[in-house]
């Protein structure tokens, strides 16, 4: 077993905003990320209804990939709505719209992520306690469901809560839920941890998820992130679960996927 690698992608319907190297009919997505050699991609989705899920099964037997992420950054970005909003009618339609999804993760044995979805601390309201109170409704349908929740550092010039990966180590620790990790995103990790390999070994127990980028978010070999240092580190906790690359599609989708494959593979 070694780490396996995933793409984002997204479908053609998806919005321009949705972070992804591939937007295009998933037919045609799936079909060149298994020809580079990627052994996943990871879906961005904004409601259950875009995808057609015998379809995405019949591709996924066809092309020999996984679905090991469905990812739900979109449900943000659409209108705001999130986990920690100051309208509960907000926060409902954050939770709800998530729970969809998470309808088409266990469909496909996929995770799911919680990255700007889970929302920012807003001074003078218990940011928090709304937090939770989402987690715990998102948590209990996981566990009837058996799907695993990830939730991912993001840096602080998108978000102001949970940044590093010791405070979301610490979170993921004090809810204790058996179906919830962490998923590191090595491009947040380089503004906000001291030390990418020594983050991953401290909290290793809790990684199901990673993501990877070069230190300017094109792909890896276009910064100087030191993916020998980071890969080995992974190595030697023995994670053996997806990195995605999640980078920008520079200097065009397909170059990117092609070249951010070739660089890793050297390591992995
Ligand atoms: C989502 O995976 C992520 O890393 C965010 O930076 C997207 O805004
Ligand atoms: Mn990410």
């Amino acid at each position: 077993m070694a780490i396996k690698l995933g793409l984002a992608v997204a479908p053609e319907n998806a919005l321009m905003s949705a972070f992804v190297v591939f937007r295009d009919k998933l037919e045609i997505s799936l079909e060149k990320a298994a020809r580079l050699g990627y052994d996943g991609v990871e879906l961005a989705l904004l409601h259950r209804d875009q995808v057609d899920l015998s379809s995405i099964k019949t591709l996924l037997k066809d092309t020999g990939l996984e679905i090991p992420m469905v990812s739900t950054g979109q449900i943000f970005a659409d209108t705001g709505v999130n986990f920690t909003h100051s309208e509960a009618d907000k926060r409902e339609k954050a939770v709800s719209d998530f729970l969809g999804l998470m309808e088409v993760a266990a469909e496909l044995g996929s995770m799911i992520n919680i990255g700007r979805l889970r929302g920012m601390l807003h001074e003078g309201e218990p940011s928090e306690d709304y937090f939770r109170q989402s987690m715990d409704r998102v948590l209990s349908r996981a566990g009837e469901l058996g799907v695993t929740v990830a939730l991912e550092p993001v840096n602080r010039y998108e978000i102001n809560f949970l940044n590093t990966v010791d405070e979301c180590a610490r979170m993921i620790r004090s809810i204790g839920h058996k179906n919830l990790v962490m998923m590191p995103d090595i491009f947040h990790m380089n503004i906000e941890d001291p030390s990418i390999e020594g983050a991953f070994r401290k909290h290793a127990d809790l990684v199901g998820y990673v993501h990877f980028a070069d230190t300017n978010r094109w792909a890896p070999g276009r910064g100087h992130m030191d993916f020998q240092s980071i890969i080995g580190s992974l190595k030697d906790i023995g994670y053996e679960g997806y990195a995605s690359v999640e980078i920008l599609p520079y200097p065009e989708p397909d170059q990117a996927a092609s070249e951010a494959l070739s660089t890793l593979r050297k390591y992995i």
